[in-house]
């Protein structure tokens, strides 16, 4: 597997730093919605977005497109970023996020807005909407992947276990489910509140092939989707493993910052950290 080329790298970490401060933005103009997943989950929405998936921004109904299927509807404003910034719809758009009659809802809406596949916000729902497609595509013998984008906390919901079976039992391998495995959850560690490890081995269990990665480094993703895209006969999980909060210190690692209205000061202090450091990614790029 080719490693992505260094200047690539760079282009998309400095992707995911434009993303990371339009989710600030957003939640910031709304009042209210979700930090820690978004900043968490940047990287990996870059990747797939600029680079991971095949689609087409400007045919969202493209019939022969990877699906990405957001489970954990609350972390949307990343995907609003990713879908805005890769030509789905005006950036300029983002400001409406939460605000009454726009298409960028706290939770996606399938109708509103084309190219958000499905309606979500009731955790758990994700894997089994996207096993059927999987399974669909495989009846159709289609090459298209589904792409499902799991949180840890959703691993709570039943329903996440029976399509677990389903795709294990129907060898699955067009459907790759990448966990956002940032250990917290609305008021806590996932841990201390419903513990899931061994989580590898219990997917492992129900016949799936397991991928490990670092969820906030590009190249560690690549080779993650790579490897995924290469396994036969066995549905693909990916953990990855994210930082929640990623590039803003006051947030990371921090359960708190799953949701809460910024205090004054807080998103100008956030702007100006991700600002920082992509003007240190600049220099880098310049220097290599
Ligand atoms: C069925 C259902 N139950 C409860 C909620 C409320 N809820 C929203 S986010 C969340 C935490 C889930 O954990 P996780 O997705 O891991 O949170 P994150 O890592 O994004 O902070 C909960 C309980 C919900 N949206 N749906
Ligand atoms: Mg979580």
């Amino acid at each position: 597997m080719p490693h992505l080329h260094e200047k690539k790298i760079k282009e998309l970490e400095l992707t995911a730093n434009t993303l990371r401060q339009h989710v600030i933005t957003m939640v910031a103009e709304a009042k209210s919605g979700h930090q820690g997943g978004p900043l968490g989950m940047a990287d990996i929405f870059t990747y797939l977005y600029f680079h991971g998936m095949n689609h087409m921004p400007k045919k969202p109904d493209w019939s022969e497109r990877d699906r990405l299927i957001l489970s954990n509807g609350h972390i949307c404003p990343i995907r609003y970023a990713a879908m805005a910034e890769s030509g789905y719809f005006p950036v300029k758009e983002l400001k409406t996020f939460r605000k009454l009659g726009s298409r960028l809802q706290g939770h996606p809406e399938r109708t509103r807005l084309p190219g958000s596949e499905t309606t979500s916000g009731p955790l758990g729902e994700g894997l089994a909407q996207s096993a059927g497609m999987a399974y669909a595509g495989k009846m159709d013998s289609k090459k298209w992947r589904v792409f499902c984008l799991t949180s840890d906390g959703e691993h709570e919901a039943g329903l996440h276990w029976e399509a677990m079976l389903f795709a294990g039992k129907n060898r699955l391998d067009n459907l790759i489910c990448i966990v956002d495995r940032n250990n917290i959850q609305i008021d806590g560690t996932t841990e201390d509140i419903m513990p899931l490890e061994p989580l590898r081995q219990k997917y492992e269990s129900f016949n799936w092939h397991v991928i490990e990665c670092n969820g906030n480094d590009i190249q560690d993703i690549h080779r993650a989707v790579e490897d995924a895209k290469k396994i036969h006969q066995k549905p693909i999980c990916i953990l990855a493993h994210t930082i929640p909060g990623r590039g803003v210190s006051y947030m990371e690692n921090n359960y708190r910052w799953h949701s809460q209205p910024f205090a004054p000061g807080e998103a100008e202090q956030a702007i100006a950290e991700l600002k920082a450091h992509a003007k240190r990614l600049r220099a880098d790029h310049a220097r290599s």
